[in-house]
């Protein structure tokens, strides 16, 4: 008899365990209210389970974004380009902006491999394409997809944080660039402020001739304007609650 429960208990068990990943997935999705985790979990593992992890296009998450959309968040989004750290060391600790990350499915996938095999109907973490290994590879067709979608509901005044530390802060290939900013509409958003991080070494600021092609791909009627803003100030108001976002700087 002990026998048969142990058998039975095994099985049952081994029927609802979740892996690690689900297991994160969820925790980190129940922190916000008014999503039905589970739904968005089914959403998500349809996108890529049972398929070859490199061709999962950009459109096989669509029912993941319909399932979780987006909410504007008028004169509080905050885009960024090769600058993650210094935007989430900022947001984690002050309410002033929103970035993707900080939304339900971008925080829920922040940092995470994932992708599915042909013929499975499992998860991976490990063995998945790297980012540039394939196309249409499972994790880069969710970022860019996210992505999209977070900046199709941009409007009032958009911020974008650029790394003022390299070449090309506006670089042609980034997700800012390609996928962001052509979507930013002026019936939408009223005016894009770049904030230009300078650190010690910088090489690139407002003036820097790149950032043309920034100007030039925004749509008509959005105004574009560049602050260059010491990483410092952006850390000293990080950590100081009574300096008013709209003071940072
Ligand atoms: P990014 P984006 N290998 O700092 O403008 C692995 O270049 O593109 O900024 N992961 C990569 C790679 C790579 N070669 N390139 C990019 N990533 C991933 C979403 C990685 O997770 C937000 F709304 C890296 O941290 C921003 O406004 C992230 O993509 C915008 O897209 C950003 O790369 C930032 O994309």
């Amino acid at each position: 008899v002990i026998v048969v429960l142990i058998v039975i208990s095994a099985v049952v068990f081994g029927l609802t365990l979740k892996s690690a990943f689900e297991s994160t997935f969820l925790s980190r999705c129940e922190k916000f209210d008014q999503y039905d985790c589970k739904k968005v979990w089914d959403a998500f593992q349809q996108a890529y389970v049972n398929k070859d992890p490199c061709k999962v296009p950009v459109e096989a998450y669509d029912p993941l974004i319909a399932a979780a959309p987006f909410k504007p968040q008028c004169n509080r989004m905050m885009f960024w380009s090769k600058t993650k750290d210094v935007v989430h060391g900022f947001t984690e600790k002050r309410d002033c902006f929103v970035t993707l990350e900080d939304t339900l499915l971008g925080s829920v996938l922040d940092g995470l491999t994932w992708c599915g095999k042909e013929g499975s109907k499992d998860t991976n973490t490990t063995g998945c394409p790297g980012w540039s290994d394939c196309e249409n590879n499972t994790v880069r067709s969710f970022w860019i997809r996210a992505s999209a979608a977070f900046a199709d509901v941009a409007c009032g005044n958009v911020t974008a944080m650029l790394n003022g530390s390299i070449n090309t802060p506006f670089n042609p290939t980034s997700i800012f660039a390609s996928v962001e900013v052509p979507r930013f509409i002026a019936s939408r958003v009223k005016n894009l402020n770049v904030v230009m991080v300078i650190q010690k070494n910088n090489i690139s600021n407002c003036t820097d001739p790149y950032l043309k092609n920034l100007t030039q791909a925004l749509d008509k009627g959005i105004t574009y304007s560049c602050k260059d803003v010491p990483e410092s100030q952006i850390q000293e108001c990080g950590a100081k609650p009574e300096i008013a976002c709209g003071d940072c700087w």
